[in-house]
């Protein structure tokens, strides 16, 4: 099912014939109207007339999320104040928020894109989701609630939190659609076993819109079982737009990114190269459709490959792995390069674990040490010490395979560690804290 069925499957020449007009069109008004934009190309010696080609992309600058801050609040708005009708904002871990501006056409592109992402899985008219992306700042829940509202289905703006109330509308009201977190899915799965409420098997939920972090194939697995949906990944950020990005269809194989709209590249994240397709590197992507902030080659951070083939949907838009990781979330543990999501695929391959662990990095005397803290499953929790260190070895041995480095491993009891309602927050580094 598509919604917009000429762009999605959109014949690769067309395609490109109209990125390059976008482009064209995108770098001429970043050039005349935002001042950051125009000294940067002017520093580079180029005019907005020398794109003539899509490969002219790589002669841009590139624009950071030190630009954004650099330039907060307006510096990157390319329209006039009194054309912009929407600001959201992420609030990012360090310094001052991201600010994205949207007229009211780009508000309407986000809803044609969000509604794309629904409509791929399947929902349509008739439909109920419920949208547990926190409403506010965050472009997950007006994101979500825009597209789903063009689609023609009913949205119950729960937004985040109060999981009870959460199973009871569930419940009650036969909700057929879930978008949120894939950490708040999982929330909302175990509240509901310890209700004794098993929504895989009473509630009519049958599709589900996760996104905005990282999720596993066994964390996906584990969701869909606990809620009884098929669990689609959807991908986007602030800076270019939120949600809407990029998704899964029903094949859940890459994400199809929205190549009308974004003009996508790969790089290599040191040399900044770009890096031909099924080769691991970071995500660069430029606005090809925004009015009120064009961006020119923002680097995501995130990690991702993008696929050389197809996909059987039909759609002709490339499509990207998920998101193995972000170049500034990558640990160095003792030299080795690790990845929270490398963790978290092993600790989900070992039964008798649950979903819910912590990775906190310290440094002993001069040596770093990882250790990686996970909830055992209630049945398998007991008083009795054998079982415990049987699984405890058995996790250990696993992550040591996979990350190629000694993990001190602690097993904990199911329900301990901290729960988030938003963005799972997994990674605890100490070494920063000046403990030595
Ligand atoms: O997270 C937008 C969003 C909302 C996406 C709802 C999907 C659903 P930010 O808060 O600006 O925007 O965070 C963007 O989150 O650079 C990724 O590192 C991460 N991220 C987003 N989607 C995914 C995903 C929203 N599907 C940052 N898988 C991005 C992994 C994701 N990471």
């Amino acid at each position: 099912m598509y919604w917009n069925k000429e762009a999605e499957t959109m014949p690769r020449e067309k395609l490109e014939s109209v990125q390059l007009l976008r482009l064209q069109e995108t770098v001429k008004r970043a050039y005349q109207n935002v001042a950051f934009y125009r000294d940067a190309l002017d520093r580079r010696g180029i005019k907005p007339d020398d794109i003539r080609s899509l490969s002219d992309v790589s002669q841009l600058p590139f624009t950071t999320k030190q630009d954004f801050r650099d330039t907060y609040p307006f510096g990157l708005v390319a329209v006039p104040m009194n054309r912009v009708v929407r600001i959201h904002a992420s609030s990012g871990t360090t310094g001052k928020p991201v600010t994205a501006y949207y007229t009211q056409k780009d508000l309407d592109v986000w809803a044609e894109l969000m509604a794309r992402v629904m409509t791929a899985g399947e929902l349509r008219k008739g439909d109920i989701i419920q949208n547990a992306y926190g409403y506010g700042l965050f472009t997950g829940g007006l994101g979500a609630h825009d597209g789903a509202q063009l689609v023609g289905a009913a949205v119950v703006p729960s937004s985040v939190g109060n999981s009870r109330r959460q199973i009871l509308l569930i419940q009650d009201l036969g909700v057929t659609a879930l978008a949120c977190t894939p950490s708040y899915a999982l929330i909302i799965g175990e509240t509901g076993r310890e209700l004794g409420t098993d929504l895989a098997k009473t509630s009519k939920l049958r599709v589900g819109f996760f996104g905005a972090e990282p999720c596993s194939e066994p964390m996906r697995k584990e969701i869909e079982d606990c809620l009884g949906l098929k669990a689609l990944d959807i991908y986007g950020l602030t800076e270019i737009l939120g949600p809407g990005v990029a998704h899964e269809c029903m094949n859940q194989r890459g994400l199809h990114l929205a190549e009308d709209n974004f003009l996508v590249e790969v790089i290599d994240p040191e040399t900044g190269r770009s890096l031909p397709p099924g080769q691991k590197g970071e995500l660069v992507l430029t606005t090809l459709n925004k009015e009120a902030m064009p961006v020119l080659r923002y680097r995501t951070r995130d990690i991702v490959s993008l696929y050389p083939d197809t996909c059987p949907c039909g759609r002709t838009f490339v499509r990207m792995t998920k998101i193995t990781g972000r170049t500034d979330d990558m640990l160095i543990v003792r030299g080795v390069n690790v990845f929270p999501s490398q963790i978290e695929d092993a600790l989900l391959r070992v039964d008798g674990l649950e979903p819910h662990y912590q990775i906190v990095v310290d440094r002993d005397s001069h040596l770093d040490e990882l250790e990686v803290w996970v909830e055992v499953s209630e049945d398998i929790f007991t008083d009795e010490i054998a079982p415990l260190e049987t699984l405890e070895l058995k996790v250990r041995k696993e992550l040591e395979s996979v990350l190629g480095i000694w993990t001190r491993v602690r097993l904990v009891e199911p329900g301990t560690l901290e729960r988030s309602e938003g963005k799972a927050k997994r990674v605890i580094d100490r070494r920063d804290l000046g403990k030595r």
